[in-house]
């Protein structure tokens, strides 16, 4: 996503050319032409970066930032000020160093300014932001000799990795676990517990699965080599080394597990992206239950659960009386208000496994798993009178509501339309003879 840039700015022609110039750089601009659209403009929006135009005298821009600090302190956008070079940049420094919001100012250009300029300065400022340092790779070196820890100990300290040195075998798990290492240089042979069974209790856990385990062992035989690699090790290094050699073999490893975690990080954020989508895609965003699509998914599951265990199943379609009327007297907005306490009254008087659903405009629909028309017929009148009983907006009226109901439960060889429609139909009969009851098909 492009970043979000306020850009408020007297001078008609600066303005136009700057904001394209920003989005030409692949930022969304909002603009403003003086403060008090400028003013407007902060309170509707959250902002990456302001361009703020300090005009002619100083006070003008300043005092903008200074009455939206006040107004809102919790927001911390960063500010660029624009300066005819009517005031010194001495004296403007001096003014913002005594400011509340001196740790905004990134930065305070004079005119005449180039807007391709603006844009490529700001282009770098949010690249360095966007930088991170590559963190320091975590060895750790699991080995009773006393000789060759020392020696993992200049090696490690030499090329500044952060790491552990276990010279007690039973102890490395729980440092393994606490120092989560990207690189373990484990010693085959140890008193207590030997490489290979740490090496598969390490690799085993969920946490450390992608640590690289090299094997350090004297013994070359292909059964040793075997074993390692089965309980999870990357690679083998037989004593005695090149030290060389130990750290190239390092590098590479840490660098494939650079990337590896990269993959999975990246994996893992378009994996919660894909639920958050599929979630919105599919419940009604005004009143968070089942949208059309998925009550129809759901629907036909249903169906086909209930032809398989022969068990029965009811639908109840609801539809809200004279909404039109309701709206036209109160207004959308606590038209809105209705149909979400209309979906919370919903939820409340269903049991689990009943699911609600916005069929679309004022109705509602709601499939009643291992219920008969008589129990679906029972459950459509609670909700009747519920809705009767309840206010539906405290914010803006002291009405109630009602609804017309219609039953239908589901026979073998009716599909999830024909369902519907059987419910869709009954509900009209209750409009038609009178609104606020419930009708059997
Ligand atoms: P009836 O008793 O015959 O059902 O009358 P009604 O006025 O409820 O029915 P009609 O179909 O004439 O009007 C439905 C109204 O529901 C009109 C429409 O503006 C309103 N409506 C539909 N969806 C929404 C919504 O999401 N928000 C609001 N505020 N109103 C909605
Ligand atoms: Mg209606
Ligand atoms: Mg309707």
């Amino acid at each position: 996503m492009s970043e979000l840039i306020a850009l408020i700015e007297r001078n008609q022609d600066l303005l136009g050319e700057t904001a394209h110039s920003l989005e030409n750089g692949g930022f969304q601009v909002k603009s403003a032409p003086d403060f008090e659209c400028g003013l407007q403009l902060f309170i509707d929006n959250s902002f990456d970066l302001a361009i703020i135009d300090t005009e002619t005298g100083l006070m003008g821009g300043l005092g903008f930032l200074q009455s939206w600090v006040e107004e809102a302190p919790e927001d911390h956008t960063p500010v660029i000020f624009l300066m005819s070079d009517a005031v010194g940049k001495a004296e403007l420094d001096e003014i913002i160093s005594q400011s509340h919001f001196k740790s905004r100012v990134i930065e305070t250009l004079f005119k005449p300014i180039e807007p391709d300029r603006l844009t490529s300065f700001i282009s770098t400022y949010f690249e360095s932001k966007r930088f991170v340092p590559p963190k320091k790779s975590k060895v750790m070196a699991v080995d009773d000799s006393p000789i060759l820890c020392t020696m993992y100990q200049c090696l490690f300290e030499k090329h500044e990795f952060l790491y552990e040195i276990v010279s007690d075998s039973t102890k490395a798990e729980t440092i393994a676990q606490y120092f989560k290492p990207d690189l373990i240089l484990m010693d085959a042979s140890m008193p207590d517990i030997d490489g290979f069974t740490l090496t598969k209790n390490i690799t085993s856990s969920k946490e450390l699965a992608s640590a690289r385990v090299i094997m350090v062992t004297a013994d070359s035989r292909k059964s040793v080599i075997l074993q390692s690699l089965i309980n999870g090790a990357v690679d083998i290094l037989n004593k005695p080394f090149d030290e060389e050699i130990l750290l190239a073999k390092m590098k590479s490893h840490l660098d494939k597990k650079r990337v590896y975690d990269e993959l999975s990080g990246a994996y893992q954020r378009v994996k919660a992206t894909n639920e958050r989508l599929s979630a919105l895609a599919a419940t009604d965003s005004l009143t968070g239950l089942y949208n059309h699509g998925r009550l129809h998914e759901y629907l036909i599951k249903e169906i086909s659960k209930a032809k398989r265990h022969d068990r029965s199943l009811a639908l109840v379609m609801l539809d809200v009386d004279h909404f039109k009327r309701f709206n036209d007297k109160y207004g959308h907005r606590c038209g809105d208000e209705a149909l979400r306490t209309l979906a919370v009254v919903l939820q409340g008087a269903l049991r689990d496994g009943d699911v609600p659903a916005r069929y679309g405009g004022e109705e509602f629909c709601i499939i009643l798993p291992e219920t008969d028309l008589e129990g679906g017929a029972l459950v459509a009148e609670k909700i009747r009178n519920v809705v009767e009983n309840t206010l539906v907006s405290a914010d803006c009226c002291d009405e109630t509501l009602t609804v017309s109901l219609g039953v239908a439960q589901w026979k073998n060889g009716c599909s999830a339309i024909k369902l519907i429609d059987s419910a869709d139909k009954a509900m009209y009969v209750s409009k038609n003879s009178g609104r606020n009851q419930v009708t059997k098909a």
